[in-house]
């Protein structure tokens, strides 16, 4: 099995990146092949200063391989190194139409706060982009969290209708989301993802302080009740607070919900916090590590190579399929 994932380098990653993709990549690089790219002309659709660019793609290489992938094993490279997913982006452009783009949630979400003028192609198109980062690999597996899902499925759309048209060309992906995990909430508004871009107190973000993260986590919103349990409706705080800990002790909800089924909202919160603690302090140690290494340059370079011989075979096959060869 093929598997291709990615992370925008565009603000500081969250706990929510960790959970709903960066912890799950390492488990598939036994036994498949495994494509995993820093999605940096992504980062572009929305203004972002170069400098924080140069430093968030070295920062989220690092956390892949403090992640636990192995370059030996896995591919990992920077979209932007392999000329191929531009080429094939351009083509791909013709066979998803305006009206679907257009009912994108990412793009309405993205959108809906900015002057119309001032919208780029780019954040429209971003599943275009996004098809052609996955069709170029013939990944059969996309690794993702729950925002991501409807950028796959426009992707299966597209690949049936290339096909129907042109035959066999391009290989219908699949998206895979964590069992647990899947869309983690911000601690201070449990009703909204919790998001890189938004750079608040509800978002644990990575590079924070250990001391941080356990005073937001502390600080976490939960409700006027005493009982832990999963309730979405009644209870997204705990419910997020309780997925949080399920996800990285890899357990089920209910195990979870089972464990604090007696606790006090004080005691939970602290094992809560000491679980992401004892996760995410030699997590930040090993990023520091492969950082102060001068490890990321060669990865990357290495990366690119191998992407670029895969990529361009599928490149290859589409250019000959719609006439350009
Ligand atoms: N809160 C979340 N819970 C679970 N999974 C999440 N992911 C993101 N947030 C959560 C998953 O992480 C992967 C990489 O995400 P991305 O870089 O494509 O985008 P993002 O982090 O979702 O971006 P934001 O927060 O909207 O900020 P911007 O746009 O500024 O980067 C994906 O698999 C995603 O599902």
């Amino acid at each position: 099995m093929r598997v291709l994932s990615g992370i925008k380098p565009t603000g500081k990653l969250t706990l929510g990146n960790y959970i709903g993709a960066l912890k799950n990549f390492a488990k598939y690089q036994n036994e498949n092949e495994v494509f995993i790219f820093i999605a940096d002309l992504h980062a572009l659709t929305l203004p972002i200063d170069p400098e924080e660019l140069r430093n968030n793609i070295k920062l989220i290489t690092a956390f892949y391989l403090a992640a636990g992938l192995d370059p030996e094993k896995v591919t990992i490279f920077k979209q932007s190194d392999v000329s191929a997913h531009a080429e094939l982006n351009c083509i791909l452009q013709n066979y998803l139409y305006m009206g679907e783009l257009n009912r994108m949630t990412q793009f309405k979400e993205k959108s809906q706060t900015m002057d119309n003028n001032a919208i780029g192609l780019g954040l429209f198109t971003y599943p275009v982009l996004m098809a052609s980062d996955i069709l170029l690999y013939e990944a059969n597996k996309v690794p993702v969290g729950e925002d991501q899902v409807q950028h796959v499925e426009i992707t299966r759309d597209l690949v049936n209708r290339f096909n129907n048209r042109y035959g066999k060309i391009l290989v219908m992906p699949e998206p895979e989301i964590a069992k647990v995990g899947k869309r983690i909430m911000s601690l201070s508004e449990p009703t909204k993802k919790m998001s890189k871009s938004e750079n608040d107190k509800g978002d644990i973000f990575l590079i924070d302080d250990l001391s941080v993260i356990r005073k937001k986590i502390m600080s976490a919103v939960t409700d006027s009740g005493s009982e832990i349990k999963v309730d979405i409706e009644n209870k997204p705080g705990i419910t997020n607070l309780l997925t949080i800990y399920a996800a990285l002790k890899d357990i089920s909800l209910e195990a979870a919900e089972l464990e604090f089924k007696d606790a006090r909202y004080g005691d939970f919160k602290k094992a809560v916090a000491e679980t992401v603690i004892n996760i995410i302090g030699p997590f930040q140690e090993r990023a520091r590590k492969v950082i102060e290494s001068g490890e990321v340059d060669r990865v990357l370079n290495e990366g690119a190579i191998k992407a670029a011989k895969v990529a361009n075979i599928t490149l290859h096959k589409v250019q000959k399929a719609v006439g350009l060869k």
